[in-house]
């Protein structure tokens, strides 16, 4: 269904288009006329932005029979291949390849992995600095935006909340164990900072905002586009566990260039097969143990071990070796598991092909 006409054709750039995706649609035959850019997700409908507007879809029969896994569906910041628009619903056709896509352990199921969203430049990792500061936590969306080949860009929210001393020593305590990473410190009620995010945004370009609950991530989509275009709202910190103001993924198209995706807060941030990510955040301690020289080294406590060394010269934060170590055994944790449920895919894939033979061809054969 057409839920909106733009005034006139937006530019592809608008929407995010960048040459890796524009070459894709040049060597398939794809015109920009039949692709699009999924804005939001509602239990398997879509929301398609076009450059002329905005669609209602759903995915075609084939798209469903080929997906073999959650990744294989459309996610929001996707391109799309779509059809039929202009009555009725539009068709999704196809995902254009990503080239980028942020994903983490889905909360409570083992082994299954959940997509947050496709084909993102930064991510805007936002830690109020009041109370959620936690540099552990800012570690985990590291290693996940490096994992995803996403720029991690630190954003701590609400310092209206506490005075100037305390902002410089939580800046501090970041630059100390996370080097080279922008930090943009702001306020939605003082919008103290908030200049600096705004021109932080490049046109085309896009950003994915990822945190807590209640850390401020829609009032700052709001304040970026002057529209309440998102709900916010206070959350009551004695009730019951899983109440969060936005409850799903959405994306914003902002007047002076730049595409924001709104996310609902996360409260765990599960670490999938993130093997780049870690080695990428944690480049330091990982160069150390390659150049530990014992072989088989645990480097959790031989004498002589170059990484503990290391951390007794101070050279590099105990906290941040036993965060690393912490999110290293879930990744192996999420490999093994992942591994197991291949098996028991395949043992049922098995089971049912015999039962078929046996089982049915007697029943027929009778
Ligand atoms: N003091 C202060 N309050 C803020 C600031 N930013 C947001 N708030 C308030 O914090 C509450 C939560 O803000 P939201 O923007 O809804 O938070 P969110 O991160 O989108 O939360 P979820 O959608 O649940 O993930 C609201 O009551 C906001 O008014 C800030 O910079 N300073
Ligand atoms: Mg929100
Ligand atoms: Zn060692």
């Amino acid at each position: 269904m057409v839920l909106s006409k733009t005034e006139r054709d937006m530019e592809p750039d608008e929407l995010g288009m960048n040459p890796g995706i524009r070459d894709y649609l040049d060597s398939h035959g794809l015109s920009i006329r039949e692709t699009g850019r999924v804005t939001a997700e509602h239990k398997e409908r879509y929301l398609v932005r076009t450059i002329t507007g905005e669609f209602e879809a759903e995915i075609t029969g084939h798209l469903r029979y080929k997906a073999e896994s959650r990744e294989d569906f459309p996610a929001v910041g996707d391109w799309v291949v779509i059809s039929s628009y202009d009555e009725g619903l539009a068709f999704i056709h196809e995902v254009i390849p990503r080239y980028s896509i942020i994903k983490r352990q889905a909360v409570g199921r083992h082994g299954d992995i959940q997509v947050i969203a496709s084909n993102i430049d930064y991510a805007f990792i936002v830690q109020a600095a009041d109370r959620d500061f936690n540099i552990n936590r800012l570690e985990r969306y590291l290693t996940i935006c490096h994992a995803s080949r996403v720029i991690p860009v630190i954003i701590l929210s609400k310092t209206d909340l506490i005075s100037a001393t305390d902002l410089e020593s939580i800046v501090e305590s970041i630059r100390n164990r996370i080097p080279d990473i922008h930090i943009l410190p702001f306020s939605n009620e003082s919008l103290e900072g908030f200049e600096s995010i705004k021109t932080f945004i490049e046109k085309g370009k896009t950003y994915c905002l990822l945190g807590s609950s209640g850390v401020g991530k829609s009032t700052l989509v709001n304040n970026l586009t002057g529209n309440e275009v998102m709900k916010t709202g206070q959350i009551s910190h004695s009730t019951q566990k899983g109440r969060h103001i936005t409850s799903h993924r959405e994306l914003t198209i902002l007047a002076n260039g730049g595409i924001i995706i709104d996310n609902p807060g996360m409260r765990e941030v599960g670490i999938t097969d993130n093997s780049e990510g870690l080695e990428i955040t944690f480049d330091k301690i990982l160069a150390l143990a390659t150049a530990c020289k014992f072989k088989d080294c645990t480097h959790t406590q031989e004498t002589g071990c170059r990484v503990l060394d290391a951390i007794e010269k101070g050279e590099i934060d105990w906290n941040a070796y036993q965060n690393y170590l912490k999110m290293e055994r879930e990744k192996s944790h999420f490999e093994l598991t992942l591994a197991e449920k291949r098996q028991k895919d395949k043992a049922f894939g098995k089971m049912f092909k015999d039962y078929k033979k046996n089982f049915l061809q007697d029943r027929f054969k009778k």
